[in-house]
């Protein structure tokens, strides 16, 4: 048994994009269908451009399984990419505001953007996406659902009460109201506005951003700890969003709004838990988002993260030409005009990532039978503490 470790490898227009999940506990039964429903799903939503329809993502299993079920070595496998022409792709002749360009090409020291850009490119988080919808197979082995939506898209909010609702629909509803959203929202009164926006950006040349909600349920309380910063779930879970490209913010629970409220009006009363609880105590409210103290509290865990507009715009912002640092518009070929609904399947996948890493430190065992027994014991524990 290991730490839970994931890892890309990848071009936006190479060959393919590698993933590897090292980790995983022997004896789980592997849908490589719900690795295939993600990448389908990262590809959608309203705004994407002609990228994706040239890609067919889909998984290519590599290694570590037999007749279906892990061994508990490293699970490998690839996306192959339909449009791989790096080779052939120009050199762009100058770099993009808001991209990676100017900064990768000062800090490698050439004048090549493509060779930032082709891994700079968030076509790398399919294969996130896929380790992702590898390892939250453990967790949902255990009952904990992960579940991504978009709350906001270019200015325009969904009605956070109608989102509470949708949220407390039992799984089945929920991922149906989603994912019959073009936006993946749980709101569909918005939709045909943030469709008339991204209409509106699309005619002007221009990108939208927007923000994305992951919710955790199902989740026992103490996942994460304190001992140690690193060690802390929400520093980690911070992280791991902050390592999608293009994010600019990360609040968990009421977020930003804690920090202009008294305190008596910005934690979670405890009270006892209803007799027959697994647990005998209870948060009135979660105002803190599922957690306190860098570990998980038993509610339901909410992060929302904020996506940046895509920095290729058809009507190109102003740059400069590397060789005569002449004002120029910076170039464009293709783009998405958002892609807030693709980060939200992302930041859901990473969100698994983490959390099943936290799950596995604590409960984990070289086969999913220990970790079953472990789980169980802990669960007995909770109702003595
Ligand atoms: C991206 C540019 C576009 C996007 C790409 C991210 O690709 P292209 O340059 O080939 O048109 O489509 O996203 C993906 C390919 C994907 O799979 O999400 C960029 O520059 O970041």
């Amino acid at each position: 048994m290991s730490d839970l470790r994931w890892t890309t490898a990848g071009e936006s227009h190479g060959p393919a994009l590698v993933g590897i999940v090292e980790g995983m506990p022997a004896g789980l039964k592997l849908s490589l269908d719900r690795v295939d429903g993600e990448l389908a799903r990262r590809q959608g939503g309203y705004g994407r451009g002609g990228r994706m329809r040239i890609e067919r993502d889909r998984a290519e299993l590599l290694s570590g399984t037999r007749a279906g079920l892990t061994i508990g070595s490293p699970i490998s496998f690839l996306i192959r990419n339909a449009d791989a022409t790096i080779e052939r792709l120009p050199v762009p002749d100058n770099p993009r505001p808001g991209h990676a360009d100017l900064a990768g090409c000062q800090k490698f020291g050439h004048r090549d953007p493509r060779a930032v850009l082709e891994r700079a490119s968030a076509r790398e988080t399919a294969a996130r996406v896929g380790c992702g919808a590898i390892a939250r197979q453990v967790l949902e082995h255990f009952g904990v659902e992960v579940f991504g939506h978009v709350v906001e898209l270019g200015g325009i909010a969904a009605d956070p009460a109608v989102v509470e609702r949708a949220s407390a629909l039992p799984r089945a509803a929920r991922e149906r109201l989603r994912d019959a959203s073009e936006f993946f929202g749980l709101d569909p009164a918005v939709d045909a506005r943030w469709m008339a926006a991204v209409d509106a950006a699309k005619e002007r040349g221009d990108t939208l951003g927007g923000v994305f909600e992951v919710r955790a349920l199902g989740l026992p309380p103490g996942l994460g700890s304190y001992a140690s910063g690193p060690e802390r779930l929400t520093a980690q879970l911070g992280g791991a969003l902050f390592s999608i490209p293009a994010m600019k913010g990360v609040e968990f629970g009421l977020g930003f709004e804690t920090a202009r409220r008294p305190g008596s009006e910005a934690h979670d009363a405890i009270a006892a838990a209803e007799p027959g609880a697994e647990s005998r105590y209870r948060r009135l409210t979660n105002r803190a988002g599922g957690l306190e103290g860098g570990m998980t509290t038993g509610e339901s865990l909410m992060v929302r993260t904020a996506m940046k507009p895509i920095p290729t715009l058809r009507r190109g912002l102003p740059t400069v030409a590397f060789e005569s640092l002449e004002s120029v518009p910076a170039t464009w070929q293709r783009s998405d005009v958002t892609s807030v609904p693709a980060a939200s399947v992302v930041g859901e996948a990473l969100v698994a990532l983490v959390l099943t890493r936290a799950f596995l430190a604590q409960f984990g065992g070289d086969s999913l039978a220990q970790i079953e027994d472990a789980f169980e014991a802990y669960r007995a524990r909770l109702g003595r503490v």
